[in-house]
């Protein structure tokens, strides 16, 4: 199996490469990003308790993205391989990867890095936030909490999977192209 984990900041250009990336592999994609807006969308409980966490920029609780992976991991048994963009976001969450994973007779590939520079990871979500109207992308308080929770919370995982030798840094700036070019070479190599 291919187990990618697609890493990097709010804005690196992770849900615009895992759907290039999902194509050209066949891979599932799991966004929790995604996954969480439509349980916010179908107003499940999950969703009213993600949404509280979201609108302010921080993490919703892993035992709760946790459980959601665990469970399209089980409705996926026989397939090519995954595509994990946005998670993991915690060493918590990275560790329960890992075990879900070995109990299906898995692991990860590899974590590829998208490295993107504060400023333009700012100017892309205020672009998207009136493009999508996405409420999270509207406050510019809301998005650099999120990039704050994100070098706080998120960032030390580059060294969890460089000690698996797993860590591969991608340079996020380019054209979309340019950057999914760049993706497939070092999930070639
Ligand atoms: P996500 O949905 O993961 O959103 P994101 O971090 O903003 O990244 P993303 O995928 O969106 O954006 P992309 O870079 O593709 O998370 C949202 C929230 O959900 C989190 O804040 C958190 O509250 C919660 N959450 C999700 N997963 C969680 C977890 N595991 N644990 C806890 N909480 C969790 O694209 C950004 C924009 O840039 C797009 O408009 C795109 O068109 C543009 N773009 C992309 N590539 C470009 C390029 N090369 N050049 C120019 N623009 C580009």
């Amino acid at each position: 199996m291919l187990n990618i984990v697609l890493f990097g900041p709010p804005g690196a250009g992770k849900g615009t490469q895992a759907i290039k990336l999902k194509e050209e592999y066949n891979l599932v994609h799991l966004s929790t990003g995604d996954l969480l807006r439509e349980e916010i969308k179908q107003e499940t409980n999950l969703g009213l308790e993600a949404q509280a966490y979201m609108t302010k920029g921080e993490l919703v609780p892993d035992e709760v993205v946790i459980g959601m992976i665990a469970s399209k991991l089980e409705q996926n048994k026989t397939v090519n391989g995954f595509i994990f963009d946005g998670f993991p976001r915690t060493t918590e969450q990275a560790e329960a990867l890992d075990n879900l994973l070995s109990s299906h007779n898995s692991s990860i590939t590899k974590m590829l890095s998208l490295e993107v520079d504060d400023e333009e990871l700012v100017a892309r979500i205020v672009q998207r936030g009136k493009d999508s109207g996405r409420e999270d992308d509207k406050n510019e308080s809301v998005i650099f909490n999120r990039i704050i929770t994100y070098n706080k919370k998120t960032s030390p995982l580059k060294a969890y999977y460089d000690h698996q030798a797993k860590y591969h840094i991608v340079d996020g700036i380019g054209s979309m192209d340019e950057v999914f070019e760049r993706l497939k070479d070092k999930i070639q190599n």
